[in-house]
């Protein structure tokens, strides 16, 4: 590939509800777009999403844009980037910025796609069709769950996510099984307890969850093995997977028996393979996690899901679930509790320059002359 440059838009969006877990309450989402361009004038398309505080992963739409601009994109621009799988080993000298690369891979992958005109996923395997959709419930208050459970079934969401953390656990799993008693359920817990609330979580079990996401700590191994020795619900590690070392880590101690992969969260696509292969090989399945996202970072997690050991529901919901309006077109949407892979070239959908122009707050553009 011959880049010719960058541009970098923030974009900003209200929610339609606020995203409420023990951690955070996030009403507004800020992303970063990028926009990457070749000598021939095509163009591709990444999202890079940190939140604006750094609750969920330490980095942060600030701390992002200045990897992006000051750092990463220089470094790609400096060198000749012939392959995207270059691209790791090109950028391996910035240490960590893990979110902010994702959005750079996202972009130099989708615009390598375009100019071999093949659809994202083949360049890493893909093969299925549709992948299957799943809900998450975060809301504040017992009754708000439900209704927005009920509200939200006729889609055929094929299993449903609930936050939970340490004062309402009981309290929400026993009105959601009493009135939903057969729901494919399980838990994301953000690193609400610690070992010291082991009987406590083994109580748990009895609402036989799907499993339990990251109930410890934001980086441990350890005690979640020693937990999920304990544990009759499989453990799903979250935030403790940076990088398919960590994943490599994990298996061997035996903390988890399923990974949730996050293109945000390790790195982009390479490194998200790389972990969907070592989980294939081990027999643990993965599903794909999401990161309240855009439809350019939703498009590039459809596309990954499709690959063969996401066989697991996840966090894949249509462009309405959380925005009045998406940046792409056609938007995401499901049916039957599915989700269409697109097949035409790159991530297989347009980006909406028009809606996406209207959320831009910030912009810049980084050419190879410049650099
Ligand atoms: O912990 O899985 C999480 C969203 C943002 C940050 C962390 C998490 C989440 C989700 C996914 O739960 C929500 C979604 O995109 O549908
Ligand atoms: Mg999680």
């Amino acid at each position: 590939m011959q880049l010719a440059g960058f541009t970098m838009r923030l974009i900003e969006a209200p929610l339609k509800a606020p995203f409420i877990t023990h951690l955070e309450t996030v009403r507004k989402r800020q992303a970063i777009i990028i926009e990457a361009t070749d000598r021939d004038g095509r163009t591709g398309f990444g999202e890079a999403d940190p939140f604006s505080s750094p609750w969920y992963t330490g980095e942060t739409i600030d701390t992002c844009w200045r990897a992006l601009r000051d750092f990463l994109l220089p470094r790609v621009l400096d060198d000749d980037l012939h392959d995207a799988d270059e691209l790791e080993a090109l950028t391996r000298s910035v240490r960590g910025n893990r979110m902010a690369k994702a959005g750079l891979s996202q972009a130099i992958w989708d615009l390598y796609a375009r100019e071999k005109g093949c659809a994202i996923g083949t360049l890493f395997g893909a093969t299925r069709k549709h992948v299957d959709a799943g809900a998450v419930i975060a809301t504040e208050g017992i009754d708000t769950a439900l209704s927005l459970i009920e509200q939200l079934l006729p889609a055929g969401y094929k299993r449903f996510k609930i936050k939970i953390s340490r004062h309402n656990d009981r309290t929400l799993l026993d009105a959601i099984r009493s009135r939903f008693p057969e729901l494919p359920l399980m838990a994301d817990a953000n690193s609400a307890y610690t070992l010291g609330d082991l009987e406590h979580l083994k109580q748990l079990d009895a609402y036989h969850l799907q499993m339990i996401e990251q109930p410890l700590g934001e980086t441990d191994l350890v005690d979640h093995a020693k937990l999920q020795r304990d544990m009759t619900t499989p453990i799903c590690l979250d935030e403790s997977i940076r990088t398919s070392d960590d994943a490599r880590s994990a298996l061997a101690l035996g903390s988890c028996r399923v990974i949730a992969v996050k293109m945000a969260r390790v790195g982009g696509w390479t490194e998200a393979v790389r972990i969907h292969n070592l989980c294939l090989v081990q027999n643990v399945p993965v599903w794909c996690g999401g990161m309240i996202e855009f439809g350019i970072a939703k498009a590039h997690n459809i596309a990954l899901a499709a690959l063969s050991n996401f066989t697991l529901p996840g966090d894949l919901s249509p462009s309405s679930r959380y925005w009045n309006e998406d940046i792409i077109e056609p938007e995401i949407t499901i049916n039957q509790g599915s989700i269409k892979v697109p097949e035409g070239p790159g991530i297989g959908v347009t980006v909406n320059r028009q809606a996406l122009n209207r959320m831009t707050i910030a912009k810049t553009t980084i050419n190879r002359q410049n650099v």
